[in-house]
């Protein structure tokens, strides 16, 4: 539901304020200490971050996709840790279950996603399905009013917290690509259900991925998303919302950089004068910005194509596409502007730098984004 625009105002202000006052000052000893502190993410939950997708009669904020990029670019202007808390309560780990969920499902879980007492992961990745995600090994077999679930999934954001996965298994091993996948709703705490440690990353310390294993898991048919072999259309639609979530996000680390990179060409001084005197200074602030306003542009009008009902999966693509291109480069830009304070650790610039590498790769690559680009256009025609 669009906010009325006072409402709007309202809620960005409040969240620009939590992260210009409450997470800054924390991105040093988050990125130290691999860890977000628990005050904070109960801080989080009482703003009701958990919940800004999810909808208002089950306790959620039920934001507008234009509404949501909006806040979620205010998030931008902090280490992505952050947002990655609660990114997939409010993305892909509870959208197939608000699209595709039957009303006893959404009651049963929607209400603690939405406050944040339920963590949500969505599990489609495995070892060998990582762009090819139609070629899912996981493997549910039906036995009464169950599924018997064996595999593993790999780099599941926020996995050893997760209360609750979206699995994508193959259910029909007669139909080898998208057409046997199946998506089911499963329980962290079942039987047979394992989370291996997190893994040790470039970039975004304090936000984790693990592998998650199952081993018989017994998970009631009840749990089922949509209908058998419907999986990869769940999985596709909840990225194609996940992926604007993100164009998103890559704005406000961009405006963030940004103005890191202004302040500091501002008050940096050599040859006698600050440096953001120097035109080739200036040319790349002048770059960096219109990128940026470039990506916000398309985000923003893709959000709010979405909102009117018509189908963004290739806008979505582009936007996903030109942002996390153009958050790299103007991290890069950023590094070059501080010149060496830009590459120690002191000015958290460097620590940007790598925390932007995963945009280009996460909830489809760039190339990804580029096949789906040109498939749609070239079925449009144009
Ligand atoms: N919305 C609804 N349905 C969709 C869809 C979308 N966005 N995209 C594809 N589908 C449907 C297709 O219409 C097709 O259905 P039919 O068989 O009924 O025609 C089915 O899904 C298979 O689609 P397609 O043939 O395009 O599948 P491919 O195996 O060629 O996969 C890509 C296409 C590469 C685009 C897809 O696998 C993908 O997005 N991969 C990246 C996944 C990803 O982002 N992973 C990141 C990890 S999750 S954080």
């Amino acid at each position: 539901m669009a906010l009325d625009l006072e409402t709007r105002e309202q809620l960005i202000d409040t969240v620009r304020r939590f992260v210009t006052e409450r997470l800054r000052p924390l991105e040093a000893k988050v990125s130290e200490d691999d860890a977000i502190p628990d005050e904070v993410l109960a801080e989080m939950r009482e703003l009701g971050l958990y919940g800004l997708s999810i909808p208002e009669e089950f306790g959620g904020l039920d934001l507008s996709m234009e509404d949501e990029c909006l806040v979620v670019v205010e998030l931008g202007r902090t280490s992505p840790a952050f947002r990655s808390a609660f990114g997939t309560n409010v993305g892909i780990g509870s959208q197939g279950l608000v699209m595709f969920g039957t009303d006893a499902q959404k009651a049963k879980y929607l209400p603690g996603i939405a406050s944040g007492e339920i963590i949500t992961s969505f599990a489609l990745t495995e070892p060998e399905a990582g762009s090819d995600s139609a070629n899912v090994q996981t493997r549910a077999v039906r036995d009464g009013d169950h599924y018997v679930l064996n595999g593993v999934k790999r780099f599941i954001t926020n996995a050893n917290k997760a209360d609750l996965f979206t699995v994508m298994t193959r259910t029909d091993p007669s139909k080898p690509g998208a057409g046997g996948v199946t998506a089911l709703l499963v329980e962290r705490d079942l039987p047979g259900l394992s989370v291996g440690k997190p893994e040790k990353k470039m970039g975004q310390q304090g936000a984790h991925i693990c592998d998650v294993n199952f081993d018989n898991v017994r998970v009631p048919v009840e749990n089922r998303l949509g209908r058998e072999g419907e999986g990869f259309k769940v999985a596709m639609q909840v990225l194609d919302k996940g992926r604007l979530h993100i164009s998103a996000l890559c704005v406000g680390v961009a405006e963030r950089l940004i103005a890191d990179s202004v302040a500091y060409a501002t008050e940096r001084k050599q040859f006698g004068q600050a440096i953001s005197n120097f035109q080739l200074i200036q040319g790349m602030i002048a770059d960096s910005k219109t990128e940026s306003l470039a990506a916000k542009a398309l985000t923003m009008e893709t959000a709010r194509k979405r909102d009117a009902g018509q189908s963004v999966t290739m806008e979505a693509a582009a936007a996903k596409y030109f942002a996390s291109e153009m958050v790299g480069k103007v991290a890069d830009r950023a590094v070059q502007i501080f010149g060496g304070a830009g590459y120690v650790a002191d000015h958290g610039i460097e620590r940007f730098y790598r925390d932007v590498r995963i945009f280009r790769i996460y909830e489809g690559t760039s190339q990804v984004q580029q096949v789906v680009i040109a498939r749609e256009t070239l079925k449009r025609g144009g």
